[in-house]
Formats: structure tokens, C-alpha cells, sequence
């Protein structure tokens, strides 16, 4: 029987590549995400390319309401949820702590932080029931360092960071895996939303070096996902060659 993976924030980037990277592998999928018209796209796309099926759901993680009235009542046939990957996540705004967007740091925290926790909450007991599963929050260098004007950003992918490791202890007695993928610069719409829709910025930030695509972060999350039963990577640090760290890049290869 095939398995069933669910993926926050489908539309775009990581995202939408770790679906088709699921998809590829014989797993049905749920795809999430604001935008309807990509989540058909990908849906047909997905479905059309694999003996596979495909459910689209589209809801905001950051409203409380549709994410527990949508993932609570699933179809019959979906509630058994193998894998679940947190992924549906941004930065916006680039300011000092002083000067900041009030509404860029709420934007972040609802999505980055408490949408995470609401979908979890409403996974978490159905693999709890089931004695299995596999929960993969997409993190971020920005939750092992903190860096200049990355503020908030920062501070939200520490709170992924820290749920992390108390997801995995709390789901410990109920067999459920806990992964966290945190990726350096990945080439994606990451930077045009952070940067506010300015493209020129936006393409600066990948200038000079070879960043990861969406189907490299996809690739290492697979392999999590894909291990034997008694076998769970806690967290992987995935980042281009050419980045040591959070702020050190040679651009010069
Ligand atoms: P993209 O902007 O390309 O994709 C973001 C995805 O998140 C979209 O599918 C978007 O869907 C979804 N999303 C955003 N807000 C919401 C919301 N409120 N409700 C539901 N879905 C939402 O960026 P990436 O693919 O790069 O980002 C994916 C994750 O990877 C994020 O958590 C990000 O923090 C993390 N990350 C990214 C890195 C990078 O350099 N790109 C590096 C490290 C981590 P829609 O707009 O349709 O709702
Ligand atoms: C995205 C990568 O370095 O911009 O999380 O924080 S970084």
C-alpha cells in the first residue's frame, strides 16, 4: 500500500519539490498552500505523471479555524498520515529590531511558528493513534545562527529549532520519528517575499555562488524519510559548497 505524505506550502520551491520528489517515489500526497490555481497545476501534474494519488487542500496556516476544520476531517481514505513536512514558512523585511514591521514580524511568527504548531496539532494524534509516523519540519541556518537584520526571522526558525526537540521527546512513547531539514540558501521565492516582490534584490542574494535548488533540499528530505524504521536523523544541516555559514560565502569559485 502506497504511503502518505502531507506538505505545507506546495506551491513554491522546497516545497513543491519534496512533492514531486514523494510523488516520484510512490507515496500519495496532500498539497497545501494559499494559492488554488498552482496547487491544481501540481496536482495534475503529479497525478497525471505517477501512479499516485493526490489530495489539494487550500487554507492559510496561520488561521486556526481552517487548519483544524480542514486536517481534522480529512477523507476517510487520507486519515492515515505516514509523513508530515512542515515547510509552509517566509521572512519578511529586512529591518532592525528598532525600526522593524510590526506586521512583518507577526506575519512570520504566525506562519513560521504558530501555523506549524496548529498543523502538528492536528497530525500529531492521528500518528499518535496509529503508533507511527514521521514529522519533518523544514528549518533554516537562521535556527543555528543569528545574523544581521535576520532578527525575527531568525528568532522564528530558533522556535522550529526548540520544537524540534520537544516534538520528538513529547511523541517519543508513540513511535513517531521527528527530523528537522535546515537548509542553507536555497535559490526559490524565499527572497522575492522577503525583499517585498523587489526581484533585483532578491537576484543578488544567489549572485556569485551555486546556491541548492528546491530538489536538492528535496533529495535530503527524501533520505530521511526513507530510512529503516529503528533509524531517525534528528537534524540535518544542509548548505551550498560554497557557504560555510550563515554569512560566510565564497563568491569567488
Ligand atoms: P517559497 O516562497 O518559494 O515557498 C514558500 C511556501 O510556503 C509557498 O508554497 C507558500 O504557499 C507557503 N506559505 C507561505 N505562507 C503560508 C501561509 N500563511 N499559509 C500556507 N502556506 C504558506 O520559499 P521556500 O520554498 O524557500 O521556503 C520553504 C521553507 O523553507 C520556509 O519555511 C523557509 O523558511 C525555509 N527555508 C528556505 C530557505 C531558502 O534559502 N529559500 C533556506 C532555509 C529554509 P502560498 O503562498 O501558496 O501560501
Ligand atoms: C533561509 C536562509 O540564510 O536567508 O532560511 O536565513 S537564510
Amino acid at each position: 500500500m502506497n504511503k502518505t505524505a502531507l506538505i505545507t506550502g506546495a506551491t513554491s520551491g522546497i516545497g513543491k519539490a519534496i512533492a514531486k520528489k514523494f510523488a516520484e517515489n510512490g507515496y500519495n500526497i496532500i498539497i497545501t498552500g494559499r494559492r488554488q490555481q498552482r496547487l491544481t497545476e501540481l496536482k495534475d501534474n503529479l497525478s497525471t505523471n505517477n501512479q499516485i494519488k493526490v489530495l489539494d487542500l487550500c487554507f492559510d496556516v496561520r488561521d486556526k479555524d481552517s487548519v483544524f476544520s480542514t486536517l481534522e476531517k480529512l477523507p476517510a481514505s487520507w486519515d492515515q498520515i505516514d509523513v508530515l513536512i512542515n515547510n509552509a514558512g517566509l521572512a519578511v523585511g529586512t529591518n532592525k529590531i528598532h525600526e522593524g514591521e510590526i506586521d512583518d514580524w507577526e506575519r512570520m511568527i504566525d506562519t513560521n511558528v504558530k501555523g506549524l504548531l496548529y498543523v502538528s496539532r492536528a497530525i500529531l494524534p492521528k500518528m499518535a493513534a496509529q503508533q507511527q509516523g514521521h514529522i519533518i519540519n523544514i528549518g533554516s541556518i537562521a535556527g543555528k545562527q543569528v545574523y544581521p537584520n535576520g532578527n525575527v526571522y531568525c528568532a522564528s526558525k530558533h522556535a522550529v529549532d526548540a520544537l524540534t526537540q520537544a516534538m520528538r521527546i513529547d511523541a517519543l512513547d508513540h513511535n513517531i520519528k521527528v527530523t528537522q531539514v535546515s537548509p542553507g540558501a536555497v535559490e526559490t521565492e524565499f527572497s522575492i517575499v522577503r525583499y517585498k516582490g523587489d526581484k533585483d534584490k532578491a537576484d543578488k542574494v544567489y549572485q556569485g555562488f551555486t546556491p541548492l535548488s528546491g530538489e536538492d533540499v528535496a533529495d535530503v528530505t527524501f533520505y530521511a524519510a526513507s530510512l529503516p524504521p529503528h533509524v531517525n536523523i534528528n537534524d540535518l544541516v544542509v548548505i551550498p559548497t560554497a557557504q560555510a555559514n550563515a554569512t560566510t560565502f565564497n563568491k569567488s569559485l
